[in-house]
C-alpha cells in the first residue's frame, strides 16, 4: 500500500515537473527534479566542464612557438578563459550533487568524457586558427542553445561562455584570413589546418541524432532544445560562406547549396572514425590524458596550500 502511495506520489511530482518545463519554467538546484534528469544533467555539464580543461592543452602546445608577442598574448587569454569556463561549468556541475574532485576523478580514471576533438593533433600555427574558428565556431552554436536550457545555473553559464568564446571565434578566424593574405606556403598552412580540423569539428555535435541515445530524455527536458543534426546544420551553414569569403575550400567534395533546403547538403561523416576516438583510441587520447594525469599531480602541493591557507583563515575568523 505504501510502496503505492510512493510511487503514485513519484508519478504526480514528475508530471508536475514536465509541466514546468514544458510552461518554459527554468530548474533551480533547490527545486524537485527526477533522479534521471539530475544525472544526465552531471553527465552533460561535467563533460563539458573536462572538455574545457582538456581543450587548453592542444593549445597550451603553441604558447611559446606563437609567431609573435601580440599572437602569444592573445592565445595566453585565451587559454586562460578556456580555464575559467571549465571552472564555471564545475562550479555550476557542483549543484547537481557531485563535488569537483569526485568529477575529475571520473575524468582521470577514464569513467567521463571530454569533447572527441581534442584528441587530435596541432601540427602548424594555422591549427591555432582552426581551432578557434571552427572549434569555439561549433562550440558557440551548440552553447548559444545551451543558453536557454531548462537548468538555470547551466544556462547562466552559458550566457558568459558564450560571449567569450565569440572573441575567441572572432581571434581564430582572423589568423586564419591573415594567413590566407600571406604567401603560397602560409596559404596551405591555413588550408592544411582547414583539412584536418573540418570533420572532427562536425563530429564535436555527437552522433546522428538516430543514434543518439540520450537526446530523446534531453529533448523532453529542454536540457537540449535542438538536436545534433540540427545544429551540425546551422554550423555548416554558417561556417561555409566564412570559408569562401577567404578563399579556403572545405574539404567535402559533396559540399553544395541546396535551394529548395536553404542548406548546405554535405557528404557523411566517417562515424566509425568518431566512435574510435570516444572509445579512447584517437589519435591524442592517451597523450591528453597523460598530460592531464600529470598536471593534476604536479597540483597537488598547490591544492593542499589552499586548503591549509582557507583552514587558517577561517580560523582566525
Ligand atoms: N565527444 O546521446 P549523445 C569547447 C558521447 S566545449 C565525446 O548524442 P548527448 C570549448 C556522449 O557523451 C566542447 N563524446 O550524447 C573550447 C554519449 O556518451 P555517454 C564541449 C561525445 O550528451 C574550445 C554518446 O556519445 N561541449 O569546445 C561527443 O545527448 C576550444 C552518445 O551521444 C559540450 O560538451 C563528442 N563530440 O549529446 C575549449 C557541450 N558527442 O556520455 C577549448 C555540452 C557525443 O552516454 C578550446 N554537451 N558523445 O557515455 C552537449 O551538448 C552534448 O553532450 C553533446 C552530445 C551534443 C556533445
Amino acid at each position: 500500500m505504501s510502496q503505492n502511495v510512493a510511487s503514485e506520489d513519484l508519478a504526480r511530482r514528475e508530471a508536475e515537473f514536465q509541466a514546468k518545463i514544458d510552461a518554459g519554467q527554468v530548474i533551480e538546484p533547490k527545486d524537485w527534479m527526477p533522479e534521471r534528469y539530475r544525472k544526465q544533467l552531471l553527465r552533460m555539464m561535467s563533460q563539458h566542464a573536462h572538455s574545457e580543461v582538456v581543450g587548453m592543452l592542444p593549445e597550451g602546445n603553441w604558447l611559446t612557438r606563437a609567431p609573435s608577442l601580440m599572437r602569444k598574448a592573445v592565445l595566453l587569454a585565451k587559454i586562460q578563459d578556456e580555464a575559467g569556463h571549465g571552472l564555471y561549468i564545475y562550479s555550476g556541475a557542483e549543484t547537481l550533487g557531485m563535488n569537483r574532485s569526485e568529477m575529475i576523478d571520473q575524468l582521470l580514471s577514464g569513467q567521463a568524457k571530454y569533447s572527441s576533438i581534442f584528441n587530435y593533433p596541432t601540427l602548424n600555427w594555422a591549427d591555432m586558427g582552426a581551432v578557434g574558428w571552427l572549434v569555439d565556431g561549433a562550440a558557440i552554436v551548440n552553447q548559444t542553445v545551451l543558453a536557454k536550457c531548462s537548468y538555470g545555473p547551466y544556462s547562466r553559464a552559458m550566457i558568459r561562455i558564450c560571449k567569450e568564446e565569440n572573441f575567441h571565434n572572432k581571434q581564430g578566424y582572423q589568423i586564419m584570413a591573415y594567413m590566407m593574405r600571406g604567401n603560397k606556403a602560409q596559404q596551405e598552412m591555413a588550408q592544411d589546418a582547414m583539412n584536418r580540423f573540418w570533420w572532427p569539428a562536425l563530429m564535436m555535435f555527437g552522433p546522428s541524432d538516430k543514434d543518439s541515445p540520450n537526446s530523446g530524455d534531453l529533448m523532453k527536458w529542454k536540457v537540449k532544445l535542438q538536436s545534433n543534426d540540427d545544429l551540425r546544420q546551422r554550423f555548416i551553414d554558417r561556417t561555409v560562406p566564412q570559408a569562401e569569403a577567404i578563399g579556403l575550400t572545405i574539404p567535402d567534395p559533396e559540399l553544395k547549396w541546396n535551394p529548395q533546403t536553404r542548406h548546405y547538403d554535405h557528404g557523411e561523416i566517417n562515424w566509425a572514425e568518431f566512435y574510435e576516438v570516444i572509445n579512447g583510441n584517437g589519435p591524442c587520447n592517451k597523450l591528453r590524458m597523460k598530460q592531464r594525469r600529470d598536471a593534476h599531480e604536479n597540483g597537488t602541493w598547490v591544492r593542499e596550500a589552499a586548503v591549509a591557507y582557507a583552514k587558517k583563515k577561517s580560523a582566525k575568523a
